[in-house]
């Protein structure tokens, strides 16, 4: 029997992160024994804002090889750019179309994104139209993401029932995987912000890239509060700093965070930074040396990237023909 697939991708748009990987990549490495994996570099997405050229080129190459040196096998799963494969654009387009002002105008992301931004592109806004072509191409049965992408989930099911109900059935309704811990990883200098590649304070992200000694000196500055009580209280916002680490050490060490709050009676914050650092360290030690050696051999990156381009292609076209011919387009002899 057919595996069910998965799709889900990150944007080249910074260095990967530790939100990226707890809310992200660490499940997509659990999920591919089970399930036909396409695991996408999506720089489509990553120029909705200004990117450097010459950084973004870096940054997909940087992102391939994190994707590797976590665990994504590339002889069972589909790794690719997006822009290698064009349909994504070309049914963007198409779900563009279909996709009212006022759905795209609500999107939190949207709004969080434009405020720091003095031009917003049209890119910025339409954006989750392209997301729910990248899902949408590949008949996705699953698509794990962070908490953070759950409204722009909700669109690609809407868009893909709205298209179903217009043209007859072209789409697989997604759903969406949400990790039971790690779905938000937050800023570690402003704790009720999520954390964020590009975030301009380089001391509120950890990065996959960093080293020990980095990630260290980043949780020791980690924001908290003027108390002294180690709880783990999500709907409390003056407790967001403390929370974080808890959640991060839940989300590595698979604890649950009662258990480790436990393990902090009469402990101070200073014992719960230099433990979180530790823990954040250990994770993360191993995948940046093999990210270092696999980044090295660009000839080996691309050759990847082209097999998962080539199969990515073929998959995509078979939906997006059957969507064109739905439309009234006429196919191309
Ligand atoms: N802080 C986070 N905690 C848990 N999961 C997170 N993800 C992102 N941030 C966190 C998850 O990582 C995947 C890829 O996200 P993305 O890079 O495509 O987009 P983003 O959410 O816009 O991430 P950034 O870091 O905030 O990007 P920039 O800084 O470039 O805008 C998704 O599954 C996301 O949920």
């Amino acid at each position: 029997m057919a595996k069910p697939i998965i799709f889900s991708g990150i944007q080249p748009s910074g260095r990967l992160m530790l939100g990226n990987y707890l809310g992200a990549l660490k499940n997509w490495v659990n999920l591919q024994k089970d399930y036909d994996c396409l695991y996408c570099l999506v720089d489509l997405h990553a120029i909705t804002l200004p990117q450097d050229p010459k950084e973004l080129r870096e940054r997909s190459y940087e992102g391939l090889a994190v994707y590797l040196a976590a665990g994504i096998d590339p002889a069972k799963n589909i790794l690719f750019l997006q822009s290698h494969a064009p349909q994504h654009a070309e049914l963007g387009w198409m779900l563009t179309c279909h996709t009212y002002m006022g759905e795209l105008s609500r999107m939190t992301q949207y709004k969080d994104k434009s405020a720091k931004q003095k031009n917003i592109g049209v890119g910025l806004f339409t954006y989750p139209s392209l997301m729910a072509a990248d899902i949408l191409l590949y008949q996705t049965n699953l698509v794990p993401v962070g908490q953070d992408q759950k409204q722009h989930l909700e669109l690609a099911r809407d868009l893909a029932q709205r298209m179903n109900n217009l043209y007859g059935p072209l789409f697989k309704v997604p759903e969406v995987y949400i990790p039971p811990v790690g779905a938000k990883i937050m800023s570690l200098q402003a704790p009720t912000a999520k954390m964020s590649k590009s975030d301009p304070d380089p001391n509120a992200t950890v990065f996959l890239s960093d080293g020990d000694k980095e990630i260290e000196k980043k949780l020791k500055r980690a924001v908290t509060d003027s108390g002294s009580e180690i709880v783990f209280a999500p709907d409390d916002e003056e407790k967001a700093g403390v929370t974080n680490l808890i959640s991060i050490q839940a989300a590595i060490t698979g604890r649950k965070p009662d258990e480790i709050v436990a393990s902090y009676a009469g402990k101070q914050y200073g014992h719960l930074k230099v433990d979180t650092a530790e823990i954040v360290v250990q994770c993360i030690k191993p995948v940046r040396e093999k990210y270092q050696a696999l980044l090295d051999d660009k000839g080996e990156l691309d050759r990847i990237l082209a097999r998962g381009a080539e199969a990515a292609r073929e998959r995509a076209e078979t939906t997006l023909a059957k969507v064109k011919d739905a439309l009234g387009f006429v196919a191309r002899h």
